[in-house]
């Protein structure tokens, strides 16, 4: 989707670039500046990225340049919905991989992009509706994330999910009216199947503060005060002719909420600003800490999606244009910060509503998110009037349900009783505060757990 051509002061945006510059070390011509946008951008720990088609692999001009100048990939629409689940339970990752192995080729990171949209669904997921759709949407989440389990950097989880205008909520969609919930189910299954991928939100038109990108904003705070797993916010930034004047300040809002950021689909219409909006885009991804890379929708001009428009970095004949050029130098001159490894527990995370037992050992109250036939738990553990050294939380499941996957914690079992301990980083809770594990399963949820420390 093209962001809409708000009509936005330029002042405001020169104002914003002339401070980042103000802050950054200039190094524009220095001797030691890398010479392409991967070895650019890595200088400050950051990686510049392109979204890729298998189709187009065997073009010599297209894998000479993607092979030389970028750091990641994302596959432009081998990874969706219609691509990886043609029919309900039959999986085709043959162009999927074909982008995996590409990256992996590169010494790339990749972006697993998308799996869930209210787009380029199959048609067997357009007609269904209610818990059949949540279901298989779950399904869709465990099956894709566990096929490409530890090969991949960041999913984009939930894409598009927000309205434009100014309502701030979320668009209608079949996903939509399946509960609210949906996109928290989303990111828990994501995170049982593939713990090790940063998972993400990624949306368009909210590349500057306003409705929409408050929305998101929303969730993803709610998310974090809840212990939803989530890691970062994609900002596609599909632009015109301006960019917002508060470009990075939305990006470091974001960032404040103890979230990565990530420009996920840059691409900007070829108007006489061409070049200094790209400047603009990148100097603010160096100037917010949690900015982890760029990634452009395409690499020359005839690969993009929006035809007719040269919003790329490379002309037809895959020359480098004025905006490669302004970007490269804006990567060399730097930023002043580098990408920071999120914390385990984020800052912010309000303290459990739970009231933490009256003596020594632990309390674990659980939370369900059921739909027919599975559910997500998210349960909390609570140190009582002493610090934990270590956990163990004890739940009975209904009979015929089962554990499918957990995070933050491993399982012994997966049906009946079932116990779960503590995992390297969670053990340690000091008195009275809390941490957060879950598990996804078939069947019906426990009710209740009971805790012990250990
Ligand atoms: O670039 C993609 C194009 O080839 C597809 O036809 C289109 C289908 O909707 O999706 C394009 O990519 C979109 C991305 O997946 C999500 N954000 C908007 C992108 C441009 O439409």
């Amino acid at each position: 989707m093209l962001n809409s051509r708000r009509a936005r002061s330029g002042l405001l945006a020169m104002v914003a670039t002339g401070a980042v510059l103000a802050t950054s070390v200039a190094l524009s011509g220095n001797a030691d500046a890398a010479t392409t946008l991967g070895a650019s951008a890595a200088q400050s720990g950051r990686y510049f990225g392109a979204a890729i088609a298998a189709g187009k692999l065997g073009d010599a001009t297209y894998t000479r340049i993607l092979n030389t100048e970028f750091s990641a990939v994302t596959p432009e629409n081998e990874m969706k919905w219609d691509a990886t689940e043609p029919s309900q339970g039959r999986f085709t990752y043959t162009n999927g991989d074909r982008i995996l192995q590409q990256g992996q080729s590169m010494g790339a990171k990749v972006r697993g992009h998308a799996l869930l949209w209210h787009q380029q669904q199959p048609s067997w997921a357009q007609s269904l509706s209610g818990s059949a759709l949540r279901s298989a949407a779950i399904n869709h989440v465990t099956q894709v994330a566990t096929h490409y389990k530890g090969k991949i950097y960041a999913w984009d989880v939930v894409n598009e999910a927000f309205a434009d205008g100014g309502s701030g909520g979320r668009r209608d969609s079949n996903l939509q009216r399946t509960g609210n919930d949906w996109i928290e189910a989303a990111f828990r299954a994501a995170r049982a199947a593939d713990p090790a991928a940063k998972l993400c939100y990624n949306d368009y038109n909210t590349d500057g503060v306003n409705a929409k990108s408050t929305g998101v904003y929303n969730m993803v705070r709610d998310f974090k005060s809840r212990g939803v797993p989530i890691d970062c916010v994609g900002f596609q930034s599909h632009l015109g002719t301006s960019i917002p004047g508060d470009y990075q300040a939305n990006l470091q809002r974001f960032a404040d909420l103890g979230v990565d950021v990530q420009i996920t689909e840059l691409d900007v219409a070829q108007g006489g600003n061409q070049a200094n909006i790209y400047a603009s885009v990148t100097k603010a991804c160096l100037a917010v800490s949690r900015c982890t890379g760029i990634t452009v929708w395409g690499i020359r001009d005839s690969d993009s999606w929006r035809t007719g428009e040269n919003p790329l970095l490379f002309d037809n004949s895959g020359n480098k244009k004025a905006a490669y050029t302004s970007v490269l130098n804006a990567l060399n001159a730097g930023g002043t910060t580098t990408p920071t490894t999120p914390p385990t527990t984020p800052p912010g995370t309000p303290p459990s509503s739970t009231p933490p037992p009256s003596g020594a050992g632990c309390t674990a109250a659980v939370s369900l998110n059921s739909w027919d036939g599975g559910y997500v738990a998210t349960v909390r553990v609570t140190a009582g009037s002493s610090a934990l050294s270590g956990w163990t939380v004890s739940v009975t499941l209904p009979s015929g349900g089962a554990i499918t996957g957990a995070w933050s914690a491993t399982n012994s079992g997966t049906s009946g009783t079932v116990g779960f301990r503590n995992v390297d980083y969670n053990g340690n809770v000091a008195a009275g505060a809390s941490t957060e594990f879950g598990f996804q399963g078939t069947g019906g949820g426990p009710g209740t757990a009971t805790c012990q420390a250990s």
